[in-house]
């Protein structure tokens, strides 16, 4: 029998040095250690002994029992630490490797534009208005002396949505809204940002366009606060180096008129295609707010005058960045919008 333990505990360490799988060392318990175990059925065995023996031999079962049980453990401890540094090393993170960098967006190039031309006038004195994209005739047109006549109101120019309701085709009614909403006579000094619609689409114009239009109504405005305060944004927009000109002009709403020319910003001057060889670019219309125009909003144009006047900012970013396709601004290509 003693040859026979020592065969078997030979053979049980052999296995268990073999192992490389925790699931496997069980296997192994229950082979030698379970009830119906190799060790266990030894240790049944030792009655059928000569009594003499069987202290010894129940010694020595009982050793290879404890020895079996602890190199079981001792196997089950080293193949942890093995399987947790594979762990380690197979889901290992590296630190050092560069972030990857949020993308971080800018603002568009009608919005820049838009922005130095409120914040030149803001420094002026002027406050921000805005109103409705969706007008009523009488405000859009109407209280702007636009007869119903004028071509501007012909369904082919503008968006109807009824008869009497419309897209704004320019800022103008939230200078009327605001003409209404003031005390009679008080000082007005607004300028109006906004989309407007009309019914136009080429290389310059868009069915929807930005525009930004002022109106100042005081008592004793002149003309030449007209041409002081636009030639003072005109510098600050294009450089106090550029020419100005005043053209005369008619707007409906404003008499007498003006067109405000600047020298060309692509040729200095010297006639180019931008400017169709004439050495100037229009940039801004302007005038005296029309007495009637102010009589229907409830203003005396005996006691105040005002001017008033309009741009459009696609135009306006168009000259200062140098893009000869005002559509660019609405197609949202990456190419372009990343050169701002
Ligand atoms: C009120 C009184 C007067 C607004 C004005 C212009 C001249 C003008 C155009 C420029 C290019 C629009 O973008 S554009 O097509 N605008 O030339 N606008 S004076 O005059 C007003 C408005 C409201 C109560």
């Amino acid at each position: 029998m003693e040859a026979q333990l020592k065969a078997m505990r030979q053979e049980a360490l052999r296995e268990l040095e073999q192992i490389t799988e925790i699931d496997t060392l069980t296997e192994i318990r229950v082979k030698y250690l379970g009830k119906k175990g190799q060790v266990t059925s030894m240790l049944r065995g030792l009655g059928q002994l000569d009594p003499s023996e069987r202290p010894r031999m129940g010694q020595v079962v009982n050793e290879i029992r404890t020895e079996l049980e602890e190199c079981i453990n001792a196997k089950r401890e080293a193949l942890k630490a093995l399987e947790l540094s594979h762990r380690l090393a197979s889901e290992r993170i590296d630190v050092t490797l560069p972030g990857r960098k949020p993308l971080i967006g800018h603002k568009h190039p009608l919005t820049l534009t838009l922005d130095r031309i409120k914040n030149t006038f803001m420094s002026m004195g002027f406050n921000v208005e805005e109103g409705p994209e969706v007008e009523t005739d009488y405000f859009n047109f109407e209280a702007l002396n636009l007869p119903k006549d004028h071509p501007a109101r012909d369904m082919q120019d503008s968006f109807y949505i009824t008869e009497n309701i419309l897209l704004r085709t320019h800022t103008s009614p939230v200078q009327a809204r605001t003409l209404q909403a003031t005390e009679p006579n008080k000082p007005i000094r607004i300028i109006v940002p906004g989309k407007v619609y009309r019914r136009d689409y080429d290389a310059t114009h868009s069915p929807m366009f930005q525009q930004v239009e002022g109106l100042v109504v005081d008592k004793g405005i002149r003309f030449s606060d007209l041409k002081g305060t636009l030639e003072l944004f005109i510098y600050e927009i294009f450089g106090s180096n550029v020419g100005v000109r005043f053209r005369p002009s008619f707007f409906p709403f404003t008499e007498p008129s003006a067109e405000v020319d600047i020298s060309c910003v692509m040729c200095g001057g010297q006639g180019c295609r931008v400017c169709s060889s004439t050495g100037w670019l229009e940039i801004l219309g302007s005038g005296t707010v029309h007495p009637r125009v102010l009589e229907m909003s409830g203003y005396d144009p005996n006691q105040v005058s005002g001017f008033a006047f309009g741009m459009g900012v696609e135009r306006i970013a168009m000259l200062t960045y140098g893009i000869d396709d005002l559509r660019l601004f609405y197609e949202n290509d990456m190419r372009f919008l990343r050169q701002f």
